[in-house]
C-alpha cells in the first residue's frame, strides 16, 4: 500500500522518519516525486490544491496533517466516497490549552493595557476582578474547546461552552444551536472560539456577536481566519464595545503587510501558532488508522463530510 505525502510545510523527512519508526518499509512516496498514481492507497496532506486528491483512483483514506479538515473540503473535485480522519493528538491539546489558558490569562489580567501604559511611563493600578468574577465562553467544545474548558475551570473562571448538539460537562454551564449562541455571547467577558470552520460557522464572529457581548469584552481566535468578519472585529474595537482581540488565524495566511490588524494597538496576533502538528506525536494517530486500514477495521477519528468536521 503506497502513501502519498503532500504539505505546504518542509516536514516531509521528519514525517517519514517518524512514521518508518512504526511501520518499518512504509512506501512513502512525498509529492512531487509520486510515482504510478494508481499504486496510491492513502494520503497524507496539508492544503493540498484542489484536484490533488482526485488524482489517485485507488484512493482508500485521506488523512489530514492537522485537527481542521475545512483544507479539504474547499476542492470542489475532493472524492467523496473516500473516508477522511482527522488528527486528534494528545500533545496538539496540551498546546492549545496553554495557548487559550495564556491568552485568557493575559486578558484577564489586563497584559495589554498595562504594557500600553508601560509605553507612557504611567504608574496606575487598575481595578482587576479574581478569575472566579470572570466569565469566559468557548464556543466549540469538542477535543480542544473541551480541554481548554475543563482547565480554565481548574483556573477558578466561571466557564460557559457552545457546541451544536447538547453538552454536560462538569464545572461548565453549556449552551447549544442557533439559540445558544445568543446566550453565550450575552455572558461572555471573554470569548474564546475553537470551532471548526463550516459552512454553518463561517463568519460567526461577527457584528451581531459582539453587540450582543458585554461592553469591554476580548475575543480569543485559535480556529480559522473565515470564522472573524475582520470589518466587524475593527468596528468593535474602535467604538469601545469589545476591548481586545487575540488572533493565531486570519483569512489570509500570512496575514499581509497592509492589513489593519498588524498595526492596531489592542489585536494580539500570534502567526498560527497556537498548537502546530507535531509529526512525532501525530504520527501515531496516523499510522493507527493506517493499521485499521490494512487490517480491514473501522478507522477512528472519521470525519462527517456533510457536517465538515
Ligand atoms: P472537534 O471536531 O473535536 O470539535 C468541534 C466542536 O465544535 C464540537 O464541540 C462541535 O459540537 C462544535 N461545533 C461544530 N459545529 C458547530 C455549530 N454549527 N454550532 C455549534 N457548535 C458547533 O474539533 P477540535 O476541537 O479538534 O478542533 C477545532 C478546530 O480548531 C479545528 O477544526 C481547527 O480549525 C482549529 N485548530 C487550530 C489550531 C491552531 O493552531 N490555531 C490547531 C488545531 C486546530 P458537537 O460537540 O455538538 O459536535
Ligand atoms: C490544525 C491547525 O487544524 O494547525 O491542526 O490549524
Amino acid at each position: 500500500m503506497a502513501l502519498v505525502f503532500r504539505s505546504t510545510s518542509d516536514t516531509a523527512s521528519q514525517w517519514r522518519a517518524a512514521l518508518e519508526k512504526h511501520l518499518p518499509g512504509l512506501d512513502m512516496r512525498v509529492w512531487p516525486d509520486i510515482g504510478n498514481v494508481s499504486e496510491i492507497e492513502t494520503a497524507v496532506v496539508w492544503r493540498s490544491p484542489p484536484g490533488f486528491l482526485a488524482s489517485f483512483p485507488n484512493l482508500r483514506m485521506i488523512a489530514s496533517l492537522g485537527a481542521g479538515v475545512d483544507h479539504l473540503f474547499v476542492d470542489p473535485t475532493l472524492p467523496r466516497h473516500v473516508p477522511i480522519v482527522r488528527l486528534i493528538d494528545p500533545y496538539m491539546t496540551e498546546a492549545m490549552s496553554e495557548y487559550v489558558l495564556t491568552q485568557v490569562l493575559r486578558l484577564h489580567r489586563q497584559d495589554l493595557a498595562y504594557h500600553a501604559q508601560q509605553r507612557e511611563q504611567v504608574w496606575r493600578e487598575r481595578t482587576q476582578p479574581n478569575a472566579s468574577e470572570r466569565r469566559v465562553g468557548v464556543l466549540g467544545l469538542g477535543e480542544l474547546g473541551s480541554d481548554a474548558a475543563r482547565k480554565l475551570v481548574v483556573m477558578g473562571f466561571q466557564v460557559a461552552g457552545w457546541s451544536r448538539r447538547e453538552k454536560r460537562l462538569p464545572g461548565i454551564e453549556s449552551f447549544h444551536g442557533p439559540a445558544g449562541l445568543a446566550a453565550i455571547a450575552r455572558l461572555s467577558e471573554i470569548l474564546v472560539c475553537l470551532l471548526p470552520l463550516t459552512r454553518e460557522t463561517e463568519s460567526v464572529l461577527n457584528a451581531t456577536l459582539f453587540t450582543a457581548m458585554p461592553k469591554g469584552a476580548a475575543i480569543v481566535n485559535a480556529a480559522r481566519g473565515r470564522h472573524l468578519v475582520d470589518d466587524d472585529l475593527i468596528k468593535a474595537l474602535d467604538s469601545g464595545q469589545l476591548s481586545a482581540a487575540v488572533l493565531d488565524v486570519f483569512r489570509e495566511e500570512p496575514l499581509p503587510g497592509e492589513h489593519p490588524f498588524w498595526r492596531h494597538p489592542r489585536i494580539v496576533i500570534t502567526p498560527h501558532v497556537a498548537a502546530a502538528t507535531n509529526a512525532q506525536t501525530a504520527a501515531v494517530a496516523i499510522v493507527e488508522n493506517l493499521r485499521r486500514l490494512a487490517a480491514g477495521r473501522p478507522l477512528v477519528n472519521v470525519v462527517d463530510p456533510d457536517r465538515q468536521y
